[in-house]
């Protein structure tokens, strides 16, 4: 009561108080005091408007720091900028703004520079600076557009008095960027803007754990990006930054569009979202660079994103394999016990990594001698199985080790490129696993190669095939360092966003501390992202061959250097299910190779539990079972027989699916496609799918049902409306374009191949490297209307650049008239392994097939299987290479 009898008086004394607060909703309040222990003087000494809700939310709070109305939020005629000058130049506008009134953050900027950019059709960039001092920017060479496009998909308008940006679509007048709603605010260390928001379905916005669909029709939310190493929660910003986001528009009659927003920031960033629906970014650095993508479909949103922060790797055919690691295998021993218990269980597996506890006291580039004493040897012996050998590294590098015994830190010395405290020639120091650390700024140009070269002497001593870049926040036991951190504006700024530990120095080292380009306070959540083009190079150098890393960090373009894993999860079905939206996540995000770890990392898992996963994961493009120390073996051979028969089952499939995988790597990297995808992302008219995070697709044709749920034997699933086979059964979906609950026992995932696809697979072998010249399989489903197409990448797998060298196989595939399947070998320059197809099946002959022919001559080995409606060919061995074109045709009878 007391506040509203305070608010009378306000509006007594000053009417233009109560017009200048006046909302018509809830909804259109922005948060003036988004910090805790917000109170109506604090709120008044903003000048900010301070009053209860006008309703109270119906949403239900899910979590803890589930977002509130806000009681302060700012008046119509808050401080903000006003127009001085419009100039047209080549890109488009220059604007001059200026404001005369300071706000409540210290060091405003009042004169800003905006500049609008109308870089391509569909991509327009809005960047504002300070007109005077040049400020931090992201270190990233985007394209630099001379020359604006006069023919745009979008329509910008720009207010005067004072400043704000409208951008519409121009086909459907559906608002894409207004930031009218709330006033801009450009201090030095506190810069805030809000846009409305076309729809309140929203996608992406990572690294944080959360189902896939965003939907804030009745839900605040507060999203924070602070690279942090923490076993990932909701609400809590985590290992990498991505502040991307794509917006579905509603559009009542027919086709459905959707466009993309990136902040190009790496600063501590709130990113606030209200049922308005409208967006709010808080950055305390840099400038705003704000990427606006239209689309209009999502790949196209993708398209355009990867644009700007680079195409995905092209990873090695090995790495596409099943990996096996965990922490704390302790000894060579017990190493080599899971080993032969994989290889007794004629389990197969591509990849055996080991963790810390092979390193020699935690100090990275070296092995325990006495514990792994014989591990160059065994790394040896795997190679010549056709395996490969990935090994973990952290950045923290000793510093505690006899002056002139440990090459990593003399030669870093040297070098100079470590992280040095503030104003200070003085290493800053942290803990990690050796104890006390310093840490290498990858920044440094002098870094990558003092990096190759200690990367190199232990690759000599163990030669591994990939290097895996943990603890790379940078992660630290202490906050900040080990004498703390300064009490400047870098340490301490006026406004520190809602990260986990209340402050930026929590677990990392001080934002104060100096790299090469710039503040740790600018580059902190780069970090993982500079190394991994570090290391990425440094395993080329050596190797001479294509990198594989795995980054637990990574910012936006990361995928162009490093494939991700989600972190340290845990064995439960939550965190089962959470995997998927990750994964696709983070394959908007550009990190196509990316996975979880399998049967969970955390907690022990159970047979079931794993089992299901083994199977989910072997639909992941990055498969990884991984576990923390402590916890009992969890590898596929340890389970019963039963359960090993089922993950091997899940691998086999999986391995047979290699050609089609491998095909849709080549595509991300080339033509900018996600490999895994939701179920919107192909059916995007169809509104049921826009919710659906419980099931995927890998690229555009198989769907992924799996059971997520204890102790169940059906799943609920959703089967868009298409022609779908089971896989691999190749038997017809009878009931498309509705929810249904499909069989799934312990021993079964549902997957589903679409109508209108050809998948290449081949027969799988003990690995991929020695299934590699393996039989080829084409699996024919055939659409409506009978027809078919798709494609086939193949290379020796690992060559830097047989994409540029043009040392390729490229095929592509098609049935057409529900009888006449061409191969067309477009590019044929590899030949050092037979592409020899043995079996073609053909899903949905709906008429006997009487006589096959294979390039005009007839072929006998062919089976038709009536109440199926399946062509299988046979015994084949068509060399898919011979010739340019070849024709498989049948003869349909009624
Ligand atoms: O402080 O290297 O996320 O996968 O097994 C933990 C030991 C360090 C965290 C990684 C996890 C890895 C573990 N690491």
């Amino acid at each position: 009561m007391a506040y509203l009898s305070l608010i009378l008086i306000f509006c007594l004394i000053s009417y233009s108080y109560c017009q200048q607060c006046e909302q018509s909703s809830d909804v259109a309040r922005f948060d003036c005091y988004p910090e805790s222990g917000s109170t109506q003087d604090k709120c008044l000494e903003r000048h900010c408007c301070w009053r209860t809700p006008l309703k109270q939310m119906n949403s239900t709070i899910k979590y803890l720091n589930d977002v509130n109305i806000p009681y302060c939020y700012y008046p119509k005629d808050f401080p903000t900028y006003f127009v001085q000058t419009i100039q047209q130049t080549n890109f488009g506008q220059r604007i001059q703004i200026n404001k005369s009134e300071t706000t409540y953050m210290p060091n405003d900027i009042t004169n800003l520079t905006v500049d609008l950019i109308y870089e391509t059709e569909q991509r327009f960039r809005i960047r504002i600076y300070d007109s005077i001092y040049q400020r931090f920017e992201v270190p990233f060479q985007v394209p630099v557009i001379q020359k604006k496009v006069n023919i745009t998909d979008y329509d910008v308008k720009i207010n005067e008095q004072p400043f704000s940006i409208l951008i519409t679509r121009k086909s459907t007048g559906v608002i894409l960027f207004d930031s009218s709603v709330s006033p801009l605010i450009f201090a030095d260390q506190f810069i805030k803007f809000s846009t409305r928001l076309s729809s309140p379905l929203i996608y992406g916005l990572g690294e944080h754990r959360q189902d896939l669909l965003i939907n804030i029709t009745e839900q605040w939310k507060k999203l924070t990006f602070w690279s942090r190493d923490f076993p990932p929660v909701q609400n809590t910003n985590l290992y990498g930054v991505h502040p991307f986001h794509i917006n579905l528009e509603l559009n009542k009659n027919g086709q459905t569009n959707f466009h993309g927003q990136f902040l190009l920031n790496s600063n501590a960033m709130d990113i606030d979202l209200q049922p308005l629906p409208a967006i709010t970014y808080t950055t305390i650095g840099g400038i705003i660079d704000l990427y606006i993508f239209t689309g209009p479909t999502v790949q196209n949103v993708i398209e355009q994103y990867w644009d700007i922060i680079g195409k995905p790797i092209m990873p090695p055919f090995w790495s596409l394999g099943f990996h096996l690691c965990r922490y704390g295998y302790n000894t060579i021993e017990n190493l080599l016990a899971t080993i032969e218990r994989m290889h007794n269980a004629d389990f197969p597996y591509d990849v055996q990594w080991t963790d810390i506890d092979a390193m020699s006291s935690y100090l990275d580039f070296t092995y325990d001698e006495k514990n792994f004493h014989d591990l160059p040897n065994l790394v040896r012996e795997l190679q010549s199985d056709g395996k490969h050998y990935v090994n973990i590294i952290d950045p923290g590098i000793s510093s505690i080790q006899p002056s002139g015994s440990y090459l990593p830190y003399d030669d870093g010395l040297k070098k100079n490129i470590f992280i040095t405290k503030f104003n200070s020639t003085e290493l800053i120091n942290g803990k990690v696993w050796p104890g006390t650390t310093v840490f290498p700024d990858f920044t440094n140009p002098n870094a990558t190669e003092w990096w190759t070269n200690i990367v190199s002497t232990f690759h000599d001593i163990v030669p591994f095939d990939g290097m895996w870049i943990d603890m790379n926040e940078p992660s630290n036991f202490l906050d900040g360092s080990s004498d703390g951190c300064t009490d400047n504006k870098l340490d301490n700024p006026p406004f520190v966003p809602d990260v986990l530990g209340g402050s930026l120095s929590s677990k990392t080292i001080c934002p104060s501390a100096q790299q090469y380009l710039s503040s740790h306070y600018n580059l902190h959540s780069m970090f993982g992202y500079f190394e991994a083009i570090a290391s990425n190079t440094a395993m080329k150098t050596i190797r001479k061959k294509r990198s594989f890393i795995l980054s637990r960090s990574t910012f936006a373009g990361s995928g162009q250097f490093t494939a991700h894993w989600t972190g340290d999860n845990r064995a439960t079905f939550d965190d089962m299910y959470y995997s998927i939206p990750a994964i696709l996540s983070f394959n908007m995000f550009g990190i196509t190779h990316v996975g979880a770890d399998i049967c969970g990392f955390g907690l022990e898992t159970t047979e079931e539990l794993c089992t299901r996963w083994m199977q989910l994961g072997a639909f992941y493009p990055f498969m990884r079972n991984h576990n923390d120390l402590g916890q009992k073996d969890q590898d596929p051979a340890s389970f019963s027989w039963e359960a090993q028969q089922i993950m091997k089952q899940a691998v086999l499939m999986r391995y047979s699916l290699i050609p089609f995988w491998y095909t849709l790597h080549h595509e991300a990297a080339m033509a900018s496609r996600t490999i895994v995808q939701p179920l919107f992302f192909e059916f995007s008219n169809d509104e049921n799918t826009y919710n659906i995070d419980q099931q995927f697709l890998i690229g555009r044709a198989i769907l992924v049902s799996p059971n997520l749920k204890s102790e169940t034997n059906t799943v609920h699933v959703y089967i868009p409306s298409d022609v779908w086979y089971d896989f691999p059964s190749g038997v017809k979906v009878q009931s498309v374009g509705v929810f249904t609950d499909l069989d799934a026992p312990l021993s079964k995932i549902n997957a589903h191949v679409r109508g209108g696809f050809i998948i290449p697979m081949q027969i799988p072998g003990a690995n991929l490297m020695i299934g590699r010249d393996n039989p080829f399989i084409l699996l024919v489903a055939q659409s409506q209307w009978s027809n078919a197409s798709g494609n086939l990448f193949w290379d020796d797998g690992d060559s830097i650049d047989s994409i540029e060298t043009k040392s390729y196989n490229y095929l592509e595939f098609s049935l057409n008239n529900a009888n006449t399947l061409t191969i067309d070998a477009l590019v044929r320059n590899y030949k050092d392994s037979p592409m020899r197809l043995d079996i073609i099946k053909v899903l949905g002959v709906n008429k006997s097939v009487t006589g096959v022919t294979i390039n005009g001559k007839s072929y006998t080995n062919f089976l038709y299987n009536i109440p199926d409606q399946i062509l299988l060919i046979y015994g084949l061995d068509l060399d898919m290479l011979a010739q340019a074109n070849q024709v498989i045709q049948w003869t349909i009878t009624n």
